[in-house]
């Protein structure tokens, strides 16, 4: 079974349970978790590991009312940093971000308070965003005399569009509520995020996970590519996936009625 002994973790919490289903905590509450260099290195390491350790889905959720304020600017401040190791410390974060959305393992966001800058660059990393009535989205970036390093430029344009993201570093425009959910910050507004993510995390747990691995790495991996060589990479992947032994058993029962149907509710 996984278990915390497994990682060197002082700004992070991990616990699993049988199921597989890993709980993982941004826990530096005192600082509203902003990530410092030692929380990025801590990311590198869970994700690194957790799709080789048998995980079958990730909560990623916070202590504190706030999910994430985003780069220790304090740190930052305090390092008086060169742009050559500025740089390093977005690439670190960028190893980060690429093992949770590529690693092949369903990450579902629990968020709550500030998802904002670095923090709304982290949630966006992850496969399913769930928020309640306290989250709120937000680039303060440009506020702060700073750009965006760990992949918003990617993956909240992919989110939100080109415009609204521009807007969002130009004005400091803060999205929460219905309106964070139709610009596509969020898939979920619920009152307990965490109790969504975690009904979230145990249905996504139900399939099989060479078929989650396919979800959770390829469809990212094939956005990146031409459509010409995306449709090759999904004819190989499906020709895995879609022939593999376990799946046998559920396209049996389909064909003997007593698989659940498609229904609308
Ligand atoms: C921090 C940070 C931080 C809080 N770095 N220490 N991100 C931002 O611009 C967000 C900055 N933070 C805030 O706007 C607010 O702190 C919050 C809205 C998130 C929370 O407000 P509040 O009133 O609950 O907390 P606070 O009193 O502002 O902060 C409490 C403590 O957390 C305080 O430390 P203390 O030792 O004085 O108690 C704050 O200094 C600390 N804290 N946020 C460091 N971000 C790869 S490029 C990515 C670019 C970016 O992410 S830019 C950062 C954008």
């Amino acid at each position: 079974m996984i278990s915390a002994d497994q990682f060197q973790l002082e700004n992070l919490a991990l616990h699993a349970d049988e199921a597989g289903i890993v709980t993982l905590t941004l826990n530096r509450p005192a600082k509203r978790n902003a990530l410092n260099a030692a929380m990025v290195e801590e990311l590198i390491e869970v994700f690194s590991k957790l799709p080789r350790m048998g995980a079958r889905a990730v909560i990623l959720r916070a202590e504190g009312p706030h999910f994430c304020a985003g780069l220790d600017l304090v740190e930052h401040h305090q390092e008086d940093r060169s742009p050559e190791a500025f740089m390093h410390i977005c690439l670190r974060w960028h190893e980060a971000f690429n093992k949770m959305e590529y690693g092949g393992v369903p990450v579902i966001a629990a968020l709550k308070g500030a998802v904002v800058g670095g923090g709304l660059e982290l949630a966006s990393a992850a496969h399913i965003r769930v928020a309640d009535a306290s989250t709120y989205f937000a680039l303060p970036e440009g506020q702060r005399g700073l750009f965006t390093g760990g992949g918003a430029t990617i993956r909240v344009a992919d989110l939100v569009g080109k415009a609204r993201m521009i807007d969002m570093m130009l004005t400091g425009r803060v999205y929460k509520g219905d309106e964070a959910i139709s610009v596509g910050l969020a898939q979920y507004l619920v009152q307990d995020s965490e109790a969504k993510a975690l009904e979230l995390a145990q249905r996504a747990a139900q399939n099989l996970p060479l078929t989650n691995f396919a979800i959770c790495s390829a469809i990212s991996h094939m956005q990146n590519m031409s459509s010409l060589d995306a449709a090759y990479a999904e004819a190989c992947v499906a020709g895995i996936v879609n022939t593999q032994a376990p799946a046998r058993a559920r396209l049996q029962a389909f064909a003997d009625k007593t698989a659940a149907r498609v229904r609308p509710d």
